[in-house]
């Protein structure tokens, strides 16, 4: 005999566990797109308490559409042994060009992401920060996305990290909040986002890992949000940029956590 009742108090209880529980965090992530996922994938490894707020419903951000809607990713070859670590297949396609199925990509990622210890919380959106006297990035503010979209008038809730990363590619919302509520403070050229230019895929993979940095106190940024801060160019399909600046961000929040 199933009962429902149980059903639902498996689901409420053991979610409402985690929730409790990822209140205070080592870090905390705004969006499970690719370098978000990546980021929680080397901290959760490496035994860091990480969780990601991901607003829609489902992870991967812009890698399942792949280019066009053609569910391919394209990873250069000084990235694809990230791939390799995560067991994901791709083909080379012409001497450093390697292509992998965008689907398997972003199932593999979530998969291990979690399975390295990483909490992803979906449907949930990040629509502001904490900050202390120090003009430190403490925490986020949180809602469901759903009240987002209804627009209902409902206060959200808090969690406390010792860092966050801005994960939240090209809206870069968290660096638009920070400057929208603390001032031109980040540290770009003019203390804003400066936003992302056109399409030029070497030079934004290039600046994209030059570009992952911490912007602010306690807030770092990685993915397509970085070239958005600063000012660099996108780089359409290819997603080997996305994964080694996931990387770095987990390594720089690693040095400075610890
Ligand atoms: C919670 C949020 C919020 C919020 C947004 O866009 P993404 O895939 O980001 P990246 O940087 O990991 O990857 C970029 C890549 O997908 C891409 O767009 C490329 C390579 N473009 C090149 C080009 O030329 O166009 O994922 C960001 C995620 C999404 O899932 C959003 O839903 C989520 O962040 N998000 N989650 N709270 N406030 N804002």
């Amino acid at each position: 005999m199933l009962d429902e009742i149980t059903i639902s108090r498996a689901i409420a209880k053991t979610f409402m566990d985690d929730f409790l529980d990822y209140m205070e965090v080592d870090v905390a992530i705004a969006g499970a797109g690719p370098s978000g996922m990546i980021a929680a994938y080397y901290l959760a490894k490496e035994g860091v308490k990480t969780a990601i707020f991901e607003r829609a419903l489902r992870v991967g951000g812009g890698m399942p559409g792949g280019g066009m809607m053609f569910n391919r990713i394209v990873i250069q070859a000084e990235a694809k042994f990230i791939l390799d670590e995560l067991g994901i297949q791709t083909k080379e396609y012409e001497k450093g060009y390697f292509v992998a199925d965008s689907l398997e990509t972003v199932s593999t990622l979530c998969s291990k992401s979690i399975q390295a210890g990483a909490k992803i919380f979906n449907a949930i959106s990040v629509e502001d920060v904490m900050v202390r006297e120090n003009d430190r990035i403490t925490g986020l503010v949180l809602n469901w996305s759903a009240v987002e979209v209804a627009n209902l008038h409902v206060d959200p809730l808090t969690i406390r990290a010792k860092a966050v990363i801005d994960a939240t590619g090209h809206p870069c919302e968290i660096a638009q909040i920070v400057t929208r509520k603390l001032g031109p403070n980040l540290n770009s050229s003019t203390g804003e986002v400066i936003g992302e230019k056109s399409m030029w895929a070497e030079v934004g993979e290039k600046a994209l890992i030059d570009n992952t940095k911490e912007i602010f106190p306690g807030l770092y940024v990685t993915g397509m949000a970085a070239n958005a801060v600063y000012g660099s160019p996108r780089m359409g399909a290819i997603f080997g940029g996305m994964f080694l600046s996931g990387k770095k961000a987990a390594e720089l929040v690693m040095e400075s956590i610890r």
